[in-house]
């Protein structure tokens, strides 16, 4: 594995010196000033790619060129951004970046209940709580149909929990869920979500991965001239929320992905935070599976609680295996001669960083320094013995 560390550019309070000092060799980021759908420019490509050179580094993945909504739905001008990505694929690789990380979550990227739960040691990590999303869905977004996808348990303790929220705790749940990731989804208020969420109304799962499937056969021909490999990131939570369609959460989602469209280029960013949230899924064997097509790791660990609710661990503790998991990379890597780029995904808010909410959500400089750390470690330790 090479490591990297993600960076949001020139506003990211965690800078470049700061990854230097985590002890990363590449550096993960994306053009995050350029709206979603709009073409990346080469001089705006290589404002970036100097920066990151200048400290030494190699821009090791772009962390995520994203996907416009209209192609996730096929619908309005979905040609012309599909037309824009290309071009964007194009500049990148001109510009010697040849590995692209997306996904194809509609409306919202990762989604979390809470961002800074506290954990026993004061440290504070992100957390998906079930009974938290059913009250979003019930009693703020007031969607119709919640109460069909949840469980006669879960809406009553929704209801209880709901009855006790002040209102600041109401507002709060409410950020928390909106908060997407930088150049994702910016300053939403519910009204303009729920018109967003209301597209996908008539999608069915096979409809949005005949979507994903019709993308794809327009892109990779053009990854394949150019040299540059996709990686798909996992849906996170590995569930349908709010009623939209989620189609990259299992072992099956990936082999339909794969199946889209037979080619090297056509990959996968293996999130085992994303897809560990799922526990059907075998992280090991998976990796074992998808060796051919997988470009790049995300490692980090998540607990899972009953009911579906998780929250992210220390990078070695939670409900996944992290040793299984590393040994079968390693083990993959050897026989297959490669080296994967990894980061360590999220991390905790810790030590000085509790005393500032600057840096963006899991991002924080010290609990990914330490998550890195102790993936290396438990690397190094492997790798000796394998
Ligand atoms: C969660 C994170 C994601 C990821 C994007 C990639 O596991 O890694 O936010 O960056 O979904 O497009
Ligand atoms: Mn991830």
């Amino acid at each position: 594995m090479t490591e990297t560390f993600r960076w949001f550019g020139v506003n990211d309070p965690v800078t470049l010196l700061h990854i230097k000092q985590a002890g990363a060799t590449g550096v993960v980021t994306a053009l995050h000033h350029i709206a979603n759908g709009e073409i990346w420019e080469v001089e705006e490509i290589l404002k970036v790619k100097n920066a990151i050179e200048a400290h030494g580094f190699e821009w090791a993945f772009i962390e995520s060129i994203p996907i416009h909504e209209n192609i996730k739905l096929r619908k309005g001008d979905y040609l012309k951004r599909i037309a824009h990505y290309k071009q964007s694929l194009i500049n990148v690789a001109s510009c010697g970046i040849k590995k692209v990380c997306y996904n194809f979550m509609p409306v919202l990227d990762w989604t979390r209940t809470q961002l800074h739960w506290k954990l026993d040691d004061g440290s504070t990590a992100l957390r998906f709580d079930k009974i938290e999303m059913a009250i979003f869905e019930c009693y703020i977004l007031k969607r119709e149909d919640a109460n069909l996808v949840y469980t006669t348990e879960v809406l009553q303790q929704a209801k209880q929990r709901f009855s006790e929220m002040c209102a600041k705790e109401k507002q709060q749940l409410e950020d928390n869920v909106l908060k997407g990731l930088p150049g994702t989804v910016d300053d939403l208020s519910i009204p303009v979500f729920k018109d967003m969420i209301a597209q996908y109304d008539s999608l069915s799962h096979a409809d949005l991965k005949a979507n994903l499937s019709y993308f794809l056969n327009e892109v990779i021909p053009v990854c394949e001239a150019h040299g540059i490999v996709m990686a798909i990131h996992p849906d996170d939570p590995p569930i349908d929320i709010m009623g939209l369609p989620r189609i990259i959460k299992s072992e099956q989602d990936l082999e339909d992905l794969i199946g889209f469209i037979d080619s090297p280029a056509n990959g996968i960013t293996f999130c085992t935070g994303s897809l560990g949230a799922n526990p059907d899924n075998d992280l090991p064997k998976m990796i074992k599976k998808f060796a051919k097509r997988i470009h790049f790791l995300h490692l980090r660990n998540v607990r899972r609680e009953t009911n579906g609710s998780f929250y992210e661990d220390n990078h070695l503790d939670g409900s996944t295996d992290m040793y299984e998991v590393v040994k079968a990379v390693l083990e993959v890597e050897k026989e297959r001669q490669v080296q994967w780029p990894m980061r360590p995904d999220h991390g905790h808010q810790m030590l000085q960083d509790l005393d500032s909410n600057s840096a963006y959500s899991g991002y924080t400089a010290i609990g990914r320094l330490k998550g890195l750390a102790e993936i290396r470690g438990l690397a190094l330790g492997i790798s000796r013995s394998i």
